[in-house]
């Protein structure tokens, strides 16, 4: 059972890719699936880049491997050495040839994700496990290409990195969905977005962004609402409402182009069940509506509507089916918006305010919009909203000391992953889904 030494450890990534044809590799894995005919055995390894066909034939090894192997349990974590071929009947292209086979850890039997269907609530329960399925593998490594096409194009755009504490003591978003946590003897609570600190940033640091979780107390059980999601912030000084939804529309065009030239990328998609080329046409501008226009389309085809609500998913979900590309909705009713958006002055029933809603059924992936920059103006909207000026005072004196004109938004990274993705739901977008029924594992 010796695994030859001279073979170099290779990554399966590398191998599909058509790297070591005819090559001795060793490959460390788990075993993901597995099937025998004959004297054949076909092992389905997965290490964490991908997962590759190994056929180990009876003649091909010593007969204690080949027994011990036949009756390995999935999951069993092993290291193998053959030899790398191509071959078209393979999934992926290419097989080992397995000459050696080393069991590291053999895992019980009865792994309990089996080759049937298994509902919802059971792969959630078992979403320690069901991570390694190739569903979920595909997902995660989009998410990781996602948001590292973003951040290049952030670094490469002059924006800094910014990061805000995530217990706070006052609503962006909010008194109702706001969780409250024990902070000794006072109540603190979960952010629910980066904004109000980054709008204290850029006096410091000029354009600034963020990655970072956000939470929300949302009881609403919707295929589009997690209680904690990754969170894409921007913000940026000397930045107006166009000037904002065209960073939007530029990095946004930026990550779909790169995710849909990569090859591997592009072939995690096509297997999600995303035509890469729905995203590489996509470009800039996207179309801007405005929040009248859209009360104008809902209610001419018979949905009933009434100005001054905040679009909700049946509103949303019928409009983006009439687009192939993300649209911007600009200027939401000042009664439908946060206390932070700064009411347009040439008609101030209406705020500067803009979403990015993506197509085909999916909706809302960005909020954002410019921002209250006069402190009198800032004032009088708190009043509005019925908040407490107290709780808000380090954020109002940002309106005495060097105001300036801004606006920034932010983007669901789930919701944007699960349109990317064509996901039926949100929870697919992140490994372990925060749901109002869930929070373990
Ligand atoms: O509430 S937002 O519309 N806007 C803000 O939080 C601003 N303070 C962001 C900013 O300007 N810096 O949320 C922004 C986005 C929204 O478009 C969704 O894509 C996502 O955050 N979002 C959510 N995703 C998943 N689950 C929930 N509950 C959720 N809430 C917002």
């Amino acid at each position: 059972m010796g695994v030859v030494s001279m073979a170099r450890i290779a990554e399966v990534s590398e191998i599909l890719s058509g790297k070591h044809v005819s090559e001795e590799v060793i490959v460390r894995g788990w075993l993901h699936n597995k099937r025998s005919s004959g004297g054949i055995h076909f092992l389905m390894v997965r290490d964490g880049t991908g997962i590759i066909q190994c056929t180990m034939k009876k003649d091909r090894v010593d007969a204690e491997t080949f027994e011990i192997t036949k009756k390995l349990t999935l999951e069993s974590t092993i290291e193998l050495n053959g030899i790398v071929r191509e071959d078209k009947r393979a999934p992926g292209g290419y097989e080992i040839q397995v000459s050696g086979l080393k069991v590291i850890y053999r895992a019980e039997e009865g792994f309990p994700i089996a080759k049937k269907y298994h509902g919802p609530d059971f792969l959630l329960d078992n979403r320690h496990l069901w991570i390694r399925s190739q569903k979920m593998q595909r997902i995660l490594r989009m998410r990781a290409r996602f948001l590292r096409a973003a951040r290049e194009w952030l670094d490469q755009n002059g924006f800094t990195e910014f990061h805000a504490p995530t217990l706070i003591t006052a609503a962006c978003e909010g008194g109702a969905t706001l969780f409250s946590v024990k902070y000794f003897d006072r109540e603190a609570y979960l952010t629910q977005s980066w904004q109000l600190y980054a709008e204290a940033a850029i006096a410091s640091l000029g354009k600034i962004y963020t990655i970072a979780p956000s939470f929300r107390a949302e009881k609403s059980r919707t295929r589009r609402h997690l209680t904690e999601f990754w969170h894409l912030e921007v913000e940026v000084p000397w930045c107006d409402l166009e000037g904002i939804m065209k960073i939007e529309e530029e990095m946004l065009t930026y990550v779909l182009h790169k995710l849909a030239m990569d090859s591997a990328a592009a072939r995690d998609l096509e297997a999600l069940g995303r035509e890469p080329k729905d995203l590489a046409r996509i470009e800039p501008p996207f179309p801007r509506i405005t929040y009248d226009e859209v009360v104008e389309i809902l209610n001419g085809d018979g949905i009933n509507f009434e100005w001054g609500n905040d679009l909700g998913w049946i509103e949303e979900k019928h409009l983006t089916l009439k687009f192939d590309k993300p649209f911007f909705v600009t200027h939401y009713p000042r009664t439908a918006k946060a206390f932070y958006h700064k009411p347009d002055p040439k008609r101030s029933e209406v705020t500067l305010s803009v979403d990015l809603l993506a197509p085909e059924g999916y909706g809302e992936i960005t909020g954002g919009g410019q921002r209250i920059e006069d402190l009198n103006e800032l004032m009088e909207r708190i009043k509005e909203n019925n908040l407490n000026p107290e709780d808000y005072k380090w954020y109002i004196d940002l309106r005495r000391y060097g105001t300036v004109p801004h606006s920034g938004f932010g983007l669901g990274v789930e919701r944007t992953i699960a349109w990317i993705c064509k996901l039926n739901h949100i929870r697919d977008a992140i490994a372990f889904p925060r749901l109002i029924n869930r929070v373990y594992p």
